[in-house]
C-alpha cells in the first residue's frame, strides 16, 4: 500500500476539507495516494511535471479537484494518458456549477471523467473500480462496499417497517 497508485491534486489547499475524502476512501480500499496542491493558474510550470512524474511512478489514475474558474483536471487530462477524474469544487458564488460545467465541457479528443460537485468520495470509488479491472483484491474490497452499503439500507427498511412511519420521524427528530 506504500507506492502511490493514484495522485490526488486539487488547486488550493482551502479544496482539503472536500477532497481528502478521496485519500480516505482509497485508503479503504487498500490504494495509497499522492496528495498535492497544483493550481491551474497559479503554479502552471507544475501541470506537466505532476503528470510525467505520476506516468512514470506508475501511477494509474489522478483525481483533480478544482472551484470557480476549474481549469485544473482538464490541463492534467491534456498531457495524461492515464484517465483523469475531475472534481467540481462547490462555492459561495456559483455553488460549484461554473466549475462543474467547467471540468464536464471538454473538447473531443481529452476526456475528464467528471463526478458531481464536491464528489470527491465517488472519485475516489470510480480510481478504485478503474484499478479493480486489474486488482482482484481491488475489486473484492469493492464488491465488500457494495454489500455493506446494501446491508445499511436494509437495515434502515426493517427499521422503518418496524417502528412505522410516524414513530420513525419522531425518533429522527423529523
Ligand atoms: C481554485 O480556486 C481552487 O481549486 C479553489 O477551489 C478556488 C479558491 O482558491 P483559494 O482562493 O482558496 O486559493 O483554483
Amino acid at each position: 500500500m506504500n507506492t502511490p497508485q493514484v495522485g490526488i491534486a486539487m488547486g488550493s489547499d482551502s479544496d482539503l476539507p472536500i477532497m481528502q475524502e478521496a485519500a480516505h476512501i482509497l485508503e479503504e480500499f487498500g490504494i495509497a495516494s499522492e496528495v498535492r496542491v497544483i493550481s491551474a493558474h497559479r503554479t502552471p510550470d507544475n501541470i506537466a511535471a505532476f503528470v510525467r512524474e505520476a506516468e512514470k511512478k506508475g501511477m494509474s489514475v489522478i483525481i483533480a479537484g478544482a472551484g470557480g474558474a476549474a481549469h485544473l483536471p482538464g490541463m492534467l487530462a491534456s498531457y495524461a494518458t492515464i484517465p483523469v477524474i475531475g472534481v467540481p469544487i462547490m462555492n459561495k458564488t456559483a455553488g460549484g456549477i461554473d466549475a462543474l460545467f467547467s471540468i464536464a465541457q471538454m473538447p473531443p479528443g481529452v476526456p475528464v471523467a467528471t463526478v458531481a460537485i464536491n464528489g470527491a468520495k465517488n472519485a475516489g470509488i470510480l480510481a478504485a473500480h478503474i484499478i479493480g479491472i486489474t486488482d482482484e483484491a481491488v475489486r473484492s474490497k469493492l464488491a465488500a462496499y457494495k454489500q455493506s452499503m446494501a446491508a445499511q439500507v436494509r437495515k434502515k427498511d426493517e427499521e422503518l417497517q418496524e417502528k412505522g412511519f410516524r414513530a420513525y420521524l419522531e425518533e429522527k427528530g423529523l
